[in-house]
């Protein structure tokens, strides 16, 4: 535990990006707090911490919260450096890896369950998803991609193993590492949802073994607190997020200056607020909320906008 802050993770069970973070607890035995949150808006709990910020998971340490899995990860690793998730010297091709999992394997993934799901998918779910892409959530164009998907993930989960064809246990070699993590996802959330999933890996002996050592990991020590108790756990806190300058911002950007950070893929809500501390890899936000008081909200760069407000 970082001091006598809880980690809390919300989350809900059946999110794929949630299954990292849980995974990530299992690997690095991490006594952790579940705070459930609604698969669909609102969430009136959630969004004075976030500022709006409204993708699955966030992790909240205190007043200081985590968006965004690649922030996320970096944070545990910070606090909880044993086991490390970059064994063998390979930290940046592992971060890296998410660029590959989280978007092309993880959109394809995407389409082969809603697809496949077709009309079991509730319309509150398909509204709340068109809302925060701004598009049609299509899922009669999914069930017609299907044949394409199931292509696509083939040659995804191909990769799996062949990496895996040297008789290593593990993606990076001999000891797990976050690539399997990210990998895995799109496995977890396949079989979460397919009954077809034996089907889609009965060609790869080498990943089903993989998959369930992955499996194995578990999710370390969870316990449960509602979302109102996790919002005053916020206001009770100060942010603990030390003011860090970037003498390399590539636009000058200085602790202080007042911006809109956004996701560049959709859900391009903008959350306001003071650079706290900024580096190639994260940005720090300080904002003042009626309901949660002061808050530092975290994002990583890759993957989001930072602009100046105002
Ligand atoms: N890049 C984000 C992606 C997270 C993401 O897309 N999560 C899904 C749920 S698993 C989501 O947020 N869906 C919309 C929502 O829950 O509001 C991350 O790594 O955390």
């Amino acid at each position: 535990m970082p001091g006598d802050l809880p980690v809390i993770l919300h989350h809900f069970d059946e999110s794929p990006f949630s299954e990292k973070i849980r995974l990530v607890f299992g690997l690095k035995k991490i006594a952790w707090t579940s705070v459930l949150i609604s698969r669909i808006m609102p969430r009136p709990d959630l969004m004075p911490l976030t500022g709006g910020y409204r993708r699955t998971p966030v992790m909240q340490i205190g007043a200081d919260i985590y968006c965004d899995t690649q922030c996320i990860i970096r944070e545990l690793e910070r606090c909880f450096p044993t086991p490390t998730l970059f064994p063998g010297g390979n930290e940046g091709l592992a971060l890296a890896s998410a660029m590959w999992t989280d978007k092309s394997f993880f959109q394809n993934t995407v389409n082969l369950v809603f697809g496949s799901l077709a009309d079991k998918v509730p319309q509150s779910f398909i509204e709340d998803r068109e809302k925060l892409r701004g598009a049609k959530f299509d899922i009669a164009a999914m069930t017609a991609a299907i044949p394409q998907m199931r292509d696509q993930y083939r040659a995804h989960v191909g990769w799996v193993e062949t990496q895996l064809a040297d008789g290593r246990s593990w993606l990076g070699g001999n000891e797990v590492s976050l690539v399997d993590i990210n990998a895995y996802m799109n496995l977890w959330y396949v079989r979460s949802n397919l009954p077809i999933a034996d089907e889609l890996l009965a060609e790869f002996p080498r990943v089903r073994a993989w998959e369930a050592r992955v499996r194995a990991i578990g999710h370390g020590a969870r316990t449960e607190m509602s979302t109102a108790e996790a919002l005053e756990v916020g206001r009770n806190s100060s942010p603990r997020t030390q003011e860090a300058g970037d003498p390399h911002d590539a636009n000058g950007r200085k602790v202080g200056d007042l911006v809109d950070v956004r996701p560049d893929d959709y859900g391009k809500i903008a959350v306001r607020g003071r650079i706290v501390s900024l580096s190639a890899h994260g940005i720090a936000i300080r904002r003042h909320d009626d309901i949660a008081g002061d808050v530092v909200v975290h994002f990583p760069r890759a993957g989001f906008l930072v602009t100046p407000a105002g």
